[in-house]
């Protein structure tokens, strides 16, 4: 007789196999094994109806090897996978089952890879000690800084504020997620123009000056634009991941370009907003790093909080930030001769977050604001001077009231967004 729950199996002891932590709720008078075991063979071998099998097939059969509350873990053997293509490893764990009548909602909260898969890819090209190396800065956290308006500026200006963020101060400056090569600002003379202002900065301030190209596109067009960039010296390419997909990122990545990769997030939140469906930030930054990105968003766990520091203390027991801090090290975990990925926290930041961010996510870390430095009262070049000293005062264990005390840059800053 067939066993009503042929995916279970919780003897089972994971080996080569391609582990999955899910989050699951169930459709309404479904039981939590009935709705894993679905989960198993949908993701795996099986269908809605019994399908005569061979047992060589059945072999391959996902296997429930946890189920605690709403947390269950899958084991997929690793035959299952071609073990260099991301998109066909995500179909199967991160695919129709998010759909299925059997789960009013399902997370993919996790995922670990076996040795088989690990193996097939090269990972950052540079990672956290190589993109140190190549900066220049030993210690402190990157400062960056996002163009802004993030549309709409022309070359020559766009150009002339990354050249202001640099002499200020930062170390990287980027183009937004949805900058590619509109008509006011055309992506080959952006790169061309911004670069020489990146060589000028460096040779103004004798430090490392990075220009961050976004070169998403249609695939072809992409790796274009990248050539160009590798051919013209640029030290970087950024890529929105999730728009371009995962594919893009492989062909990118693969192209091999003395290149380090900044990764940007955009459209992430339609994959990890909801805490009970979708795909954790943690994942979509395992598969990042796995493919080999250099850098990557993952979050501040402040940004978008109005308030004093008090306030954002409170803040950091909740789930937004644990997470943060679970992908950053996670990011760093050591994961064979596959390099640890730089964490990017961005969006809403300002001068007055720098000392929460170091405190609960480190010094290995790039720290970037768009508005938080193009919206300072003095201008682009005081704004990245205020972020920099930010960033220094906390490396050098001041406070930033103490440190603003004689830089007038950050005592107007903190000012402006109310920070006491
Ligand atoms: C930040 C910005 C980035 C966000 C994206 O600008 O433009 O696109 O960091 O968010 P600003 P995330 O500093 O003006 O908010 O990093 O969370 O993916
Ligand atoms: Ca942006």
């Amino acid at each position: 007789m067939k066993k009503e729950f042929e995916f279970i199996n919780l003897k089972y002891k994971p080996k080569n196999d391609l582990v999955c932590l899910f989050r699951i709720s169930p459709a309404k008078g479904l039981s939590m094994k009935k709705a894993a075991n679905t989960v198993a063979l949908e993701s795996s071998i099986g269908t809605w109806t019994e399908v005569p099998g061979k047992d060589y097939v059945k072999k391959l059969g996902a296997r429930v090897f946890s189920i605690k509350g709403n947390n269950i873990k899958v084991a997929y053997p690793q035959e299952l996978f071609e073990s260099d293509n991301v998109p066909n490893i995500l179909s199967s764990i991160a695919g129709n089952i998010f759909g299925m009548k059997a789960v009013k909602a399902i997370r993919l909260e996790d995922v670990s890879f076996p040795k088989s898969i690990l193996k097939n890819f090269s990972g950052p090209r540079y990672g956290i000690e190589g993109i140190r190396k190549m900066m220049g800065i030993k210690n402190r956290p990157l400062v960056g800084t996002i163009i802004k308006p993030k549309l709409g500026l022309v070359t020559k200006d766009h150009a002339k504020s990354a050249y202001e963020a640099w002499m200020g101060g930062c170390d990287i400056v980027k183009d937004d997620e949805n900058l590619a090569s509109q008509k006011f600002n055309v992506f080959e003379k952006r790169l061309a123009k911004t670069l020489e202002m990146a060589d000028k900065a460096e040779a103004e301030t004798g430090e490392k000056k990075a220009y961050l190209v976004n070169v998403t596109a249609e695939t072809k067009e992409m790796m274009k634009r990248a050539q160009l960039a590798e051919k013209q010296g640029s030290k970087y390419v950024m890529i929105d991941i999730l728009t371009a997909g995962w594919a893009a990122l492989q062909t990118l990545r693969e192209g091999n370009f003395k290149l380090a990769l900044h990764a940007h997030r955009a459209m992430h939140a339609a994959f990890d907003r909801n805490p009970k469906h979708g795909i954790s930030m943690m994942v979509i930054a395992d598969f990042a790093r796995l493919i080999g990105v250099d850098q990557i968003h993952i979050g501040t766990g402040i940004g978008k909080l109005e308030g004093k520091i008090q306030d954002i203390e409170e803040i950091s027991e909740e789930i937004e930030s644990k997470s943060v801090k679970a992908t950053k090290e996670r990011l760093a975990q050591k994961w064979g001769k596959i390099k640890s990925t730089f964490s990017v926290s961005s969006g809403g930041l300002h001068p007055g977050h720098v000392p929460f961010l170091i405190k609960h996510l480190g010094k290995d870390l790039v720290l970037q604001a768009g508005g938080g430095i193009h919206g300072h009262p003095s201008g682009t070049r005081a704004g990245a001077a205020a972020m920099r000293q930010a960033v220094d005062a906390v490396m050098k264990n001041k406070t930033l009231e103490e440190y603003a005390k004689t830089h007038i840059e950050l005592r107007e800053a903190l000012k402006k967004w109310k920070v006491k």
